[in-house]
């Protein structure tokens, strides 16, 4: 029964491909927004005047072009988180990698097709810490509408954008950070849809309200869009069934909480079905920085609260709170993130078998030298820093690295990252932290390495995270790029034991994915889009102090299959 129903829909959407793409235009206008939140008035950088920021719908096939209009006073980018930018890579957006950024009072117009993808996305800055206010949904839906989903069509969609908030300026918070070569202060709280909810002071009024009637199917896109914090989030007497991650279909998983790292969304089905009332929606932070040494970090361990109301609910009627997980709990989150299979329907990519680059990747902390603009760091020892094979990675500054790769600029990157660490020890074992000074495995050195990819190459990545200066669990974004999620573990990686478990026929596909803290994953995709593309981790704070790489995709052999020159408007240094 669910398999003939399967094949109707596909016959449907299959249907509905002879509709037309469509061209879809939006207007972004960045600018100071005068905010009030947690009882305080401050400035923020957003779009349109409103927190979240627009959501984009469009249907796959379709090109979208945004003209995104800075007007605030920083420089500005957008990237499209997710989307895949197949021979647009001049669109993505991540400052100094694809683009130069939109200066104060300049306009870009990223315009780009989305194809191949449907589920939600979302967008972002990829300027310092802007993505802070400046995010929106990006929603995909098949060509053929809402009745081709691969599942019942729901009632309605429900955005439910999950945020962090400073009550200080996050520019200063940063600057900070970056002045003492430390970590940057925590969040005062979490949002739902730029509201914090009624668990905090004096912030009662500012709660999201989904409204629903009895019986009927809600598809919550659910969007982690936090700095710092990969979270729990529940609806008290409901549950899900996840029909999608990062835009890419899932097989049904029914679950009652949900688990995301920054970066990663979910669309769940909710019915309905639960006795008329007022139901408290939850978000909190999941916690995977471990002691012993160094001793856990503070963290943000406030809960943002939404509530879902029946229409019929009576006013006096009570509240029905949601029981959150521990913050501790990576039992359930590993129960998530790791039992996910994709919806394989015919035509979808499959799992490389052969592969032509095989990498091993071991990442985490360390300490470098203290830059000279770090004029609060400690000069004996140093800055904190995060490293990707012991190269911490340095953004150019006077051009950005796809511009100086399609002009064959040099000395803008070298080609040389590393496919596998400079040395081996055992990674993911707390004793490393307390050898004797000097502790070589410490430190690590800036530079702009990136790893050359032939076109249509295929691409093994094991990694691998490192218990120096303490464990946690990074979310790692690749751009330009789905991946398949072939195994998670924790301790070191064994090949022995590992390639056993492998998913070969329907793993996860994402663009990011929460590697186990203390442990290790392997993902594979193919190089099939030329140009530069980052991956990095998805933590604000870590991307800031150089846990990132790019990968330099060349060209193919034909016309289809080459980078395009940078569209007119395209911004310079
Ligand atoms: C954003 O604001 C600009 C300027 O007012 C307007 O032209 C545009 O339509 C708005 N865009 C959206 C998505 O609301
Ligand atoms: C925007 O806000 C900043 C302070 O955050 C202020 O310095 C600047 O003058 C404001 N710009 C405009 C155009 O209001
Ligand atoms: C985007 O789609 C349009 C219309 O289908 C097509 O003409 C164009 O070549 C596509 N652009 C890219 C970069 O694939
Ligand atoms: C960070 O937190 C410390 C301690 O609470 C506080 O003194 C400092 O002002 C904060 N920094 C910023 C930039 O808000
Ligand atoms: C809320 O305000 C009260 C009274 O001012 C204070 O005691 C408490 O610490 C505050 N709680 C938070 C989470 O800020
Ligand atoms: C959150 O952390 C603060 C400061 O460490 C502590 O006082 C408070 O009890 C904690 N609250 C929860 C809910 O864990
Ligand atoms: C809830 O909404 C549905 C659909 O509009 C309507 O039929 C029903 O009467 C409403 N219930 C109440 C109590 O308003
Ligand atoms: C995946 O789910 C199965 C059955 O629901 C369970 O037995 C198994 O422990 C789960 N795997 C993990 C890693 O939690
Ligand atoms: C700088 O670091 C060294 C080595 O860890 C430590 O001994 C010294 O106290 C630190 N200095 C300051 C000012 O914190
Ligand atoms: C790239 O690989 C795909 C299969 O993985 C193949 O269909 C396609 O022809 C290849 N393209 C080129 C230009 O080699
Ligand atoms: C990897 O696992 C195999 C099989 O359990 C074991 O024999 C081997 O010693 C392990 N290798 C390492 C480096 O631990
Ligand atoms: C803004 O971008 C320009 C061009 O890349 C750069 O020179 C400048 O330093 C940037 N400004 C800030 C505040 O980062
Ligand atoms: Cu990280």
């Amino acid at each position: 029964m669910v398999r003939s129903l399967f094949f109707l829909v596909s016959a449907l959407a299959i249907i509905g491909s002879v509709a037309h793409a469509a061209v879809v235009e939006y207007t972004f206008e960045v600018a100071n927004l005068t905010i009030t939140r947690l009882c305080k008035s401050k400035v923020i950088t957003a779009v349109n005047g409103t927190l979240p920021g627009p959501t984009i719908e469009v249907n796959e096939g379709d090109t979208l072009k945004v003209h995104v209009i800075n007007i605030s006073p920083y420089n500005m980018s957008i990237h499209w988180h997710g989307v895949f930018q197949m021979l647009s890579g001049w669109a993505d957006g991540p400052d100094m990698i694809t683009q130069c950024p939109i200066r104060p009072g300049k306009r870009y117009t990223y315009q780009f097709n989305v194809t191949g993808q449907e589920g939600t996305l979302w967008w972002h800055s990829h300027v310092s810490v802007h993505r802070a206010t400046v995010y929106g949904a990006l929603i995909i839906r098949p060509r053929g509408g809402r009745q081709a989903y691969p599942f019942p069509k729901p009632f309605k969609e429900v955005p439910i954008l999950l945020g962090e908030w400073w009550i200080d300026d996050v520019v200063d918070v940063h600057h900070q950070a970056y002045l003492t070569g430390g970590a940057p202060n925590i969040s005062d709280a979490f949002t739902i849809n730029g509201k914090p909810g009624d668990l905090y002071n004096c912030s009662s009024t500012e709660i999201y309200k989904m409204e629903v009637e009895q019986g009927k199917t809600y598809m919550l896109r659910i969007i982690n869009a936090a700095l710092g914090n990969q979270l729990f989030f529940k609806v008290a007497g409901h549950s899900f069934t996840v029909v999608a991650v990062d835009a890419s279909y899932t097989k049904p998983y029914k679950t009652d909480v949900v688990v995301l790292g920054p970066g990663q969304t979910v669309d769940a089905l909710m019915v309905a079905n639960a006795p008329p009332a007022r139901y408290y929606m939850a978000a909190q932070a999941y916690i995977t920085t471990a002691p012993p040494p160094p001793p856990r970090p503070p963290f943000d361990n406030t809960t943002t609260t939404g509530i879902v109301e029946y229409n019929s609910t009576n006013p006096s009627s009570q509240h029905v709170t949601a029981t959150m997980p521990s913050f501790f709990d990576s039992g359930i989150a590993d129960h998530f993130s790791t039992n996910l299979t994709s919806l394989v329907r015919p035509g979808d990519p499959t799992v490389p078998l052969q592969m032509d680059e095989r990498m091993f990747v071991v990442y985490g902390f360390g300490i470098a030298a203290c830059e000279p603009g770090q004029v609060l760091c400690n000069q004996t020892q140093g800055a904190l820093a995060a490293r990707m094979n012991n190269v911490s990675f340095q953004s150019p500054t006077t051009m950005s690295l796809l511009e100086a790769h399609f002009k064959g600029v040099n000395g803008i990157y070298t080609s040389d990252f590393p496919q596998k660490p400079p040395m081996t020890f055992d990674y993911t074992n707390a004793s490393v932290n307390a050898a004797p000074a000097p502790q070589p495995l410490m430190f690590t050195a800036r530079a702009t390495k990136l790893k050359k990819l032939k076109y249509n190459s295929t691409v093994e990545m094991v990694l691998q995270n490192t218990a120096i200066l303490g464990v946690e669990n990074h979310p790692m974004h690749l751009h330009g790029f789905n991946f398949f999620v072939l195994a998670q573990g924790y301790g070191n990686y064994n090949a022995t034991t590992a390639v056993k478990r492998y998913n070969l026929v329907d793993p996860q596909v994402r663009n990011t994915i929460g590697v186990p803290a203390g442990g290790w994953t392997v993902i594979r995709f193919t190089a099939n889009n030329p140009g530069v593309w980052i991956m990095h981790c998805h933590l604000d704070a870590h991307l800031s102090i150089g846990l990132a790489m790019a990968f330099e995709v060349e060209n193919g052999p034909t016309p289809e299959t080459t980078l395009p020159p940078p569209p007119p408007d395209f911004p310079s240094c």
